[in-house]
């Protein structure tokens, strides 16, 4: 086994240490209570037995009604989900863990049944996304959305500021800004959802504008070193498009570097034509930490960060069937398998209940 000891290495994130090179990456499960979408004591669990990962980035979390895309996934924005949210934060802390909240508003990617009165799901331009949702009765297309206006924007970005203070009222050590995998802001980013033509449309400076409107927000209310932010450059998930990725990303790590935040996390997903995309180059515009996402085994994480080319790398799918993760890499010990049937919603099936060693 070539040496893979660089994973069980402390790592220095701004003012926070963390234990190891592993992060569990965000992870949709629809357990949250579905009267209030609070997290609760299951998730708590959950969580708690993923602590010993040098940080967690929570499941995404919606910041209003409106950023709710599927069935019971929690959200950030009520005093009761804030008091949810506190169970977990308190579970990962007394293991000795640390655990960021994902922010996120899904755009198009939603369902008139999850918005306020039954309206259309928000969008940057009005273009129906050729992708499904989960909802109480299954798989749903999503539902036509309606463009922005311009006067709405500044009430979203609020959105997100009060959500961050809610994150840092339950509890959590720092909070990952949900650019990627074709959700609102990344609909802004790429000229196949965004064909606007006021500020927030058109060139490249225009489309990560909103990004960075609300990246500063966030920033209001945390230091640099505490927030993180993620993409998905090449993905096409969720029916994304654009023309010209390479300069697009190239241009947003820029202004995140500028920004001074913590970190950024780049989901490797390939572009759904095989086209190459240069993530190093990526990488060299930004100075703070890098973590790394797609299908990573323990000897490829190694390899990658013993390579200069990440800090750190998140794994997804390994953590849910394996909790206890870092200690599985450090002996070399076999992994559980991941069952799909449990992965969205449901009870502690296939939740709670794999084995540690
Ligand atoms: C899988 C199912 C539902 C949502 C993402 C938040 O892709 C998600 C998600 C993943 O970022």
């Amino acid at each position: 086994m070539p040496d893979q000891s660089i994973l069980q290495t402390s790592f220095r994130l701004g003012s926070l240490e963390l234990a190891n090179r592993i992060v569990m990456a965000p992870l949709t499960r629809n357990r949250a209570t579905p009267e209030t979408l609070a997290a609760n004591d299951l998730m708590a669990h959950y969580y708690r037995q993923r602590a010993s990962a040098g940080l967690i980035i929570s499941e995404a979390t919606q910041i209003s009604q409106q950023g709710q895309g599927y069935i019971n996934t929690p959200g950030i924005y009520t005093p009761a989900q804030v008091e949810g949210w506190k169970k977990v934060t308190q579970a990962v802390h007394a293991e000795g863990g640390k655990i960021y909240l994902q922010l996120w508003h899904v755009g198009r990617v939603s369902h008139v049944s999850l918005q306020p009165d039954g309206g259309a799901p928000v969008a940057p331009s009005a273009i129906l996304a050729k992708t499904k949702t989960y909802l109480a009765q299954g798989f749903a297309e999503v539902s036509a959305p309606r463009a922005l206006e311009t006067s709405e924007i500044p009430g979203i970005v609020q959105d997100y500021y009060n959500a961050a203070q809610n994150a840092k009222l339950a509890g959590f050590d720092g909070v990952e800004v949900h650019g990627a995998n074709g959700y609102l802001i990344d609909q802004f980013l790429r000229d196949g959802s965004n064909h606007r033509t006021d500020s927030y449309g058109g060139s490249i400076e225009n489309r990560i504008r909103f990004a960075l409107d609300v990246t500063k927000a966030v920033l209001r209310v945390w230091e640099p070193s505490r927030v993180g932010f993620r993409i998905s450059p090449a993905s096409p998930a969720n029916d994304m498009q654009d023309s010209n990725p390479q300069a697009l990303f190239g241009q947003l790590v820029k202004a995140l570097d500028g920004l001074g935040i913590g970190y950024v996390h780049v989901n490797e997903a390939p572009a759904a034509d095989g086209s190459a995309f240069d993530f190093a180059a990526l990488r060299r515009h930004f100075r703070q930490a890098w973590i790394a996402n797609f299908n990573y085994t323990a000897e490829r994480a190694a390899e990658t960060i013993n390579a200069g080319r990440a800090d750190l790398i998140a794994f997804g799918r390994l953590f849910i069937s394996n909790p206890d993760l870092p200690r599985r890499f450090e002996l070399g010990a076999p992994l559980n398998a991941l069952d799909q049937a449990t992965l969205y919603g449901g009870t502690d099936k296939g939740y709670t209940d794999y084995s540690s060693l």
